[in-house]
């Protein structure tokens, strides 16, 4: 099972799934039928399994009544589940190649040169006490937990996926922690909460949640760098159009809407920054964004070849 971290199935599924179905020494391992639950929004590698015309697709269709979903419109029945029962010698392929490839993951993301959003992730979804609850910003911070992180239970994972705006996520994340009986975090890019900075103006007769906002500042949009306009051939205009580096000093803008202000030098100083307090505070992350696009695909290389060795 590949499941979202927003998924209740999260804990449960596979952990280096997105990258296995993306690594040329796992193609082996290509599923002939896929069963949908939800709305999966995330990883290409995914995308690209349902829309493969020699798959195929069943969709769970929603007991809420929620329209179900059939991106690519591949979906040979929905509601209809096929019988279920894959070769256990397949099976056991897949836990072996997931097992080899979380090894070189982990060994990778030790590295402090590895991408910093990554090492955030894990590192924080590590960190988090039991009871916590998780808003994860679009853009990179939802995939770098999907891409880095141990499946765990004890959390709450929020997302606003929809047509995966940036907008609106610091609200979310402070009307999410009042109504949560218990530890409220986020993790945000940059971007996503210069766009909701008003979120953190709350009126002196409004409750004020109790919330750590993480942010990976890497002065920019650093998922634009992963994307096809991240090319070397488009980096003359890649900075004014997609990077858009804003150089906004983060603890200025929260001495300005009284929010606390935190900044670790180095993703293994979170834990202590994530220590319980009271009120509305941000930890924030500086990351270079420059080398992200190199970094992962070091990490895809990483990874194959773990999984060439091991199946
Ligand atoms: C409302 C809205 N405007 C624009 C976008 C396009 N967009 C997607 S990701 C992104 C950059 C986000 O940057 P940041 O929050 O710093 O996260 P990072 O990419 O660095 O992980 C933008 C502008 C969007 N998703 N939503």
């Amino acid at each position: 099972m590949i499941a979202e971290p927003a998924s209740a199935a999260w804990p449960a599924g596979l952990r280096t799934g997105p990258w296995l179905l993306g690594a040329p020494s796992a193609a082996e391992l290509k599923p002939t039928q896929v069963v949908v639950a939800g709305r999966p929004t995330l990883h290409r590698p995914v995308q690209r399994l349902l829309a493969d015309p020699d798959v195929a697709t069943y969709v769970l269709a929603d007991t809420r009544g929620l329209p179900w979903t059939d991106v690519a419109g591949t979906a040979c029945a929905v509601g209809a589940l096929p019988p279920l029962a894959p070769d256990p010698a397949w099976t056991k392929r897949w836990a072996e190649a997931d097992d080899a490839a979380a090894l070189a993951l982990d060994r990778a993301l030790d590295d402090p040169g590895a991408p910093g959003g990554l090492r955030l992730a894990r590192t924080l979804l590590a960190a988090l006490p039991r009871g916590a609850q998780l808003v994860l910003g679009s853009s990179n911070p939802v995939r770098d937990v999907a891409l880095a992180a141990v499946p765990r239970p004890g959390l709450t994972i929020l997302s606003n996926r929809g047509v995966a705006g940036i907008d609106g996520t610091v609200s979310t994340a402070v009307g999410a922690a009042l109504a949560h009986d218990g530890p409220a975090f986020a993790l945000l890019g940059d971007l996503t909460l210069l766009h909701d900075t008003t979120g953190l103006v709350i009126g002196p007769d409004e409750p004020r949640p109790d919330l750590t906002i993480v942010v990976l500042n890497d002065g920019g949009g650093g998922i634009f760098g992963l994307l096809e306009q991240g090319a070397p051939e488009h980096a003359p205009a890649f900075e004014r159009v997609f990077g858009t580096p804003h150089g906004v000093d983060l603890a200025a803008l929260c001495a300005a809407t009284g929010t606390g202000h935190v900044l670790v030098d180095d993703v293994g100083g979170l834990p202590d920054a994530l220590a319980p307090a009271a009120g509305l505070r941000v930890v924030e992350v500086r990351t270079d964004r420059r080398e992200l696009r190199e970094g992962h695909a070091r990490l895809r290389a990483v990874i194959d070849e773990a999984v060439a060795a091991a199946l």
